[in-house]
């Protein structure tokens, strides 16, 4: 048997079907918002990958530190024999834990991107030849089936993205992780933290004006795949501080009044003047905001590492 297996749980027009929804839903509601899904085409991943790598990002580089220092110990404290990632892109940071993993029998790699799925994959299988990768394109925000592998599982969601749900999607979605572990698993989890306004909003509003840029990039991607006539430029890149929910919102402004037509959606869409359209939010947490949501979920905090300043944090909590 071959040690690479790819399963399809989306249907392929699924992407699309859901696109059309997302849109149509978010662009007729008041105030206008766009899911941060749609961000991710090949454009939208590459300035993603840019993104991670500025001055003003720290949270990939956060979180590297802690996977690079505390990889023996979450081995150690999981003793895992299969590792399911969620949302896993590249697979970059997690050759830390895989690479601290000795007894790994499998690993299993879950995103919506078939190209980056396979290309993560056949790095892997050239470092580590017996390790099983069996890859899974879904959408792990819809419920996942998991392949038959050896326990203990850990299931890991990397880089803060738990942080693009809204509260209600984040129980949701974590309840939903908490059906797929049997005693003895643990959920890895990285949550981006709450700190000083200044640097969370540098964060996401860079001065080379590549946030700006991926921002700007769903509006392509709604034009190529709906045919639409967004024009990038009639919009400008906001990002602002939600102190009370504390969370990070980016938008889109429209520069002026203007109409866009979404011809595959049969819909003509009016911005005022200045109007803002939210497009992302990026949740910053606490400790305790961790345990409690963790905790709702019928989940226990057992171990909580941050890097050294205490900017992002890894939280391993078991079922
Ligand atoms: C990939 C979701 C973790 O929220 O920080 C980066 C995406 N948005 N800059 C984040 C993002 C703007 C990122 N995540």
């Amino acid at each position: 048997m071959s040690p690479f297996q790819l399963t399809r749980t989306l249907p392929v027009d699924a992407t699309d079907a859901a696109l059309r929804a997302d849109v149509l839903h978010g662009l007729t509601h008041t105030p206008k918002t766009l899911p941060p899904k749609w961000f991710y085409d090949a454009r939208g991943s590459a300035l993603f990958d840019e993104i991670t790598t500025l001055p003003e990002y720290y949270p990939t580089r956060a979180e590297r530190e802690i996977l690079q220092n505390r990889a023996t110990e979450i081995a150690g404290a999981t003793g895992a024999r299969t590792l399911i990632e969620l949302g896993s892109g590249s697979s970059e940071k997690t050759r830390h834990l895989i690479d601290a993993l000795p007894g790994l029998h499998t690993y299993v790699p879950v995103d919506v991107s078939e190209s980056a799925l396979t290309g993560a994959a056949n790095t892997l299988i050239a470092s580590r030849p017996s390790l099983n990768v069996h890859a899974l394109i879904a959408d792990f925000t819809r419920g996942l089936a998991l392949p038959g592998t050896p326990g203990p599982r850990l299931v890991a969601f990397l880089g803060g993205t738990i942080g693009n749900l809204l509260p209600a999607e984040r129980s949701a979605f974590l309840a939903s992780v908490r059906t797929l572990l049997s005693p003895g698993d643990a959920l890895l989890l990285g949550t981006d933290l709450v700190k000083e306004e200044s640097v969370l909003v540098s964060a996401y509003d860079d001065g080379s004006g590549v946030t700006a840029s991926f921002n700007k990039n769903v509006l392509s991607v709604i034009n190529r795949e709906l045919g639409a006539d967004f024009d990038p430029d009639a919009f400008s890149h906001v990002a602002v501080w939600d102190r009370e929910h504390e969370w990070i919102e980016m938008r889109l402004r429209s520069l002026a009044a203007q109409t866009v037509k979404i011809p595959a959606l049969d819909l003509a869409v009016d911005f005022d003047r200045h109007e803002e359209m939210r497009t992302e939010i990026s949740a910053k947490f606490r400790e305790e905001g961790v345990r409690s949501e963790l905790a709702s979920a019928d989940l226990k905090l057992t171990h909580w590492w941050t890097d050294e300043r205490a900017r992002f944090a890894l939280s391993l909590s078991v079922a």
